[in-house]
C-alpha cells in the first residue's frame, strides 16, 4: 500500500519534490478511519495511555532502541531530534521498511507521510498516536538515505 502510494505520487508528481511539501493531510486523521495495517493501525495521541519518547541522534540511533508494549494498546510517540541533520521514525515490519528504505535511496528526494512516520527536523520534537493490534516484533527506522542502512533501527515487541 505505502510502496504503492509513493509510486503514485512519484509519477504524478516527478522527482522535484521534498520532504514537507506533503500533498495529503495526514495529520489531519480521522482516526475512527485509519487503515488496519499489518502493524496496528493511527490512533488518536490524546487517547494513549502511555508516551515514549524516542531520541534520534547522527550517531544513527534511537533510543531507547527497543521497547515494548501489550497488544492493544495506544502509544504516543514523541521522537525528539537531538542531531543537526533531519531524521524520521517510521513504525512497519522489518520487512517493509528494508523495501521503503530501498525505495528512499532510489529517490532521494521522494515525498512521503503517513500517520505511520514523523519527519523531525534538527532540534524538534514530533509525535504520532499508534495503537498496536496485533502481536508480535515490529520496528521503527529512519529511512532517510543511509541512516537505516547505518543502523538508526528500533525494535517493538507487542505482547499478546
Ligand atoms: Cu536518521
Amino acid at each position: 500500500m505505502r510502496l504503492l502510494l509513493a509510486a503514485a505520487i512519484l509519477a504524478t508528481s516527478g522527482s522535484a519534490l521534498g520532504h514537507g511539501e506533503k500533498p495529503s493531510a495526514s495529520r489531519g486523521v480521522d482516526y475512527s478511519k485509519a487503515e488496519q495495517m499489518p502493524f496496528g493501525r493511527a490512533a488518536d495521541p490524546k487517547k494513549a495511555k502511555r508516551t515514549v519518547r524516542v531520541d534520534m541522534t547522527d550517531q544513527m540511533r534511537f533510543h531507547p532502541a527497543e521497547i515494548t508494549v501489550r497488544r492493544g494498546d495506544v502509544v504516543r510517540f514523541v521522537p525528539v531530534n537531538k542531531g543537526q541533520v533531519m531524521h524520521e521514525m517510521v513504525l512497519g515490519t522489518m520487512d517493509e521498511l528494508k523495501k521503503h528504505a530501498e525505495l528512499m535511496k532510489q529517490h532521494p528526494g521522494m515525498e512521503h507521510d503517513e500517520p505511520h512516520m514523523a519527519h523531525v527536523a534538527p532540534g524538534k520534537q514530533g509525535e504520532m498516536g499508534w495503537q498496536f493490534t496485533k502481536a508480535g516484533e515490529f520496528f521503527y527506522g529512519c529511512l532517510i538515505p543511509g541512516h537505516f542502512e547505518a543502523g538508526m533501527v528500533g525494535k517493538i515487541n507487542v505482547n499478546p
